[in-house]
């Protein structure tokens, strides 16, 4: 009698994928520190997918969702305790405290070499070590770069499978020996000793998020979430970046990129640069209103842009990124349709609330909540919990991880290797005063001083107090992996290589009555203010000048299918000299700090504003 052999599990990860040595021998030694059960090299197929994501259910880290109502979908729940990136835990490790700056923490790299050290040394007994080598930007692309992260958390190797391109085609591109791959460690910092039985979300107290720019390196330790443990994304891809950009004279930004199609077919594309959790995706993903006919927004990105002068002097750009990791709070069919559809299937939800139909929610999603659901932590809400407990149902902080092939406004060049012609830059932060609704920068550096002495009110993308003004130049504070000086001095730098200056943009969302409500509707309304910025850039449009730009008069914005009247208009759009004067000393606080490396444009730029005000 034949006996069926019991169902057996495909086992993936066991094939080295690479023949490149370097990459082989490290591996091997980060093994020997780590001391994991097992070492995987992440294929990056369909079916290494599946098998990760239902061991990730067994584990607990995942529920299923309601397969019809939410196809491929997961829901995770992180610990309460790393639902943030931790930017008093990120430390920039030159060899020398000054090029780090006073804006980022700096440790001595050796002193952090020998504490990682330490704290690697078996830090993944238990659990499977994962080879994820993820190509940020089209796989192959001059404008790429390459990075190979080893994890024990199979829910980073999901994520950044919708987050990167990652794989075999990644381990090709490496054997080819032509790029120089950024080693990334990362690990949730929780051996298992036989017999322990795992949590759910693995994690530890300690926390450690460190950069060596020198040798182009990251070791995260302690973290799961996001930007603390996709370490393509903030930590590669900003942090270390940044500092490759300087060298090799391109900019590693944290900026969206749009297109903008005129009825007449004329497409301009343009990157913006706001603060985490100030509206980037919905932006980057905008549909304009019905009434403005003919005018179409494409997406490239929502998050990071990596751009390059090219032989004519022209600034191009691309999303290093193939993926959204979006803040969820907020996001739906009204607000931003195309994200909603963008998530409806194959896409990870993390500390959002469930439904007991096995779907998720968050607050605005519906404008009205389900009667009862599982909050972010996985206990009882329902809205009466919810108003005397003051708590959330999703975290402020909880997010979709959604590939962004499926969002349906994709720009159709968004993977051109090549990426697109960037024409105007925007910058933006959430102030609820002083700040205009939009204004133009006279020039280059006029535009880098708006930039440098960005400001807005911080939200719950990082741990820390909500809602403070604090300067954030570029959007880039938590980001940028060297002196903040010397990133004022590269940008102003980066012009004179340049045929075709952008043109560069405030923009201001936020901005409230002395009742604390928004004077402007924002949204798809923002439309109206992409346009003129648009025809200004493409000189079909005018603007009046004021003491700290060009501005729209009233009769200059497209107001088809809205109505706004100028009064308000002039509210939104007030420069009020004295709210700016006391605006400018408070830029004087960077400055000081900065001061040895401050470049004269921005001393002067300030003179300059100071005098026109
Ligand atoms: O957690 S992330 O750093 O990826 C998100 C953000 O802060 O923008
Ligand atoms: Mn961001």
């Amino acid at each position: 009698m034949k006996v069926a052999s019991p169902a057996r599990r495909p086992s993936f990860g066991t094939k080295t994928l690479t023949t490149n040595k370097h990459l082989i021998r490290w591996v091997e030694k980060m093994a020997e520190l780590c001391r994991p059960d097992a070492i995987h090299w992440v294929d990056g197929s369909q079916a290494e997918y599946e098998f990760l994501c239902d061991r990730l259910v067994e584990a607990g880290t995942f529920r299923r969702l309601n397969q019809k109502l939410w196809p491929g979908c997961f829901l995770a729940r992180s610990a309460p305790s790393d639902v943030a990136r931790v930017e008093d835990r990120t430390f920039i490790c030159s060899l020398s405290k000054d090029a780090a700056g006073p804006t980022n923490n700096w440790e001595d790299p050796y002193a952090m070499r020998r504490k990682l050290k330490q704290l690697f040394k078996g830090c993944m007994r238990g659990r499977t070590m994962y080879v994820l080598p993820f190509s940020m930007g089209p796989v192959g692309s001059p404008m790429s770069g390459i990075g190979v992260q080893l994890t024990d958390s199979p829910y980073v190797v999901v994520s950044m499978r919708i987050m990167a391109r990652i794989g075999s085609p990644v381990f090709a591109e490496i054997d080819k020996d032509i790029k120089r791959v950024v080693p990334c460690m990362h690990s949730v910092g929780m051996p298992l000793e036989p017999g322990d039985e795992d949590v759910p979300w693995p994690c530890n107290d300690e926390k450690y998020i460190a950069h060596f720019p020198e040798t182009r390196e990251i070791w995260s330790f302690g973290s799961g979430y996001g930007g603390n443990a996709l370490l393509s994304k903030k930590c590669f891809a900003l942090r270390i970046a940044s500092n490759i950009a300087r060298d090799e004279g391109w900019m590693a930004e944290h900026m969206l990129i749009l297109g903008v199609q005129s009825p007449d077919g004329e497409k301009t594309y343009v990157a913006a640069a706001f603060p985490s959790a100030c509206g980037k995706t919905n932006f980057a993903m905008m549909i304009p209103p019905k009434a403005m006919k003919g005018w179409k927004v494409s997406t490239l990105g929502d998050d990071i842009a990596w751009i390059r002068p090219d032989a004519n002097g022209q600034l191009r750009a691309i999303n290093p990124e193939a993926g959204f990791f979006g803040v969820a709070a907020g996001t739906s069919a009204k607000t931003n349709p195309a994200a909603m559809a963008t998530l409806s299937k194959n896409s990870i939800f993390t500390n959002v609330a469930l439904t007991p139909q096995g779907g998720v929610w968050w607050e605005g999603m519906t404008d009205q909540p389900p009667a009862e659901c599982e909050d972010w932590r996985g206990e009882r809400w329902t809205p009466e919990i919810g108003e005397t407990t003051g708590r959330t149902a999703a975290h402020p902080n909880g997010r979709f991880t959604a590939p962004a092939a499926q969002c349906p406004t994709m720009d159709k060049d968004w993977e051109s290797p090549v990426g697109v012609p960037i024409s105007a830059i925007i910058f933006g932060g959430r102030r609820s005063t002083t700040l205009p609704l939009v204004y133009q920068a006279f020039n280059w550096s006029s535009g880098v001083y708006i930039g440098a002495t960005m400001g807005s009110e911080t939200t719950a993308a990082a741990t820390g107090a909500v809602g403070r003004v604090r300067r954030d130049p570029m959007a880039m504070l938590p980001f940028c992996g060297y002196h903040m000086g010397d990133y004022f001095r590269h940008w102003l730098k980066m012009q004179r290589g340049l045929d075709t200056t952008p043109r560069i943009f405030h923009v201001n969302w936020f901005r409230k009555d002395e009742n604390g409500k928004f004077l402007w509707p924002g949204f798809s309304e923002n439309m109206r203010v992409l346009r003129w910025i648009v025809e200004r850039v493409q000189g079909h449009t005018h603007g009046r000048e004021t003491a700290i730009g060009w501005v729209p008069r009233y009769e200059d914005i497209d107001w088809s299918g809205l109505k706004f009247e100028r009064a308000e208009f002039d509210e939104l759009m007030k420069v009020d000299h004295a709210a700016w004067r006391k605006e400018v000393i408070d830029h004087e606080g960077l400055f000081i700090d900065l001061h040895d490396h401050l470049p004269p444009e921005m001393i002067y730029e300030r003179e300059l504003l100071i005098c026109r005000l």
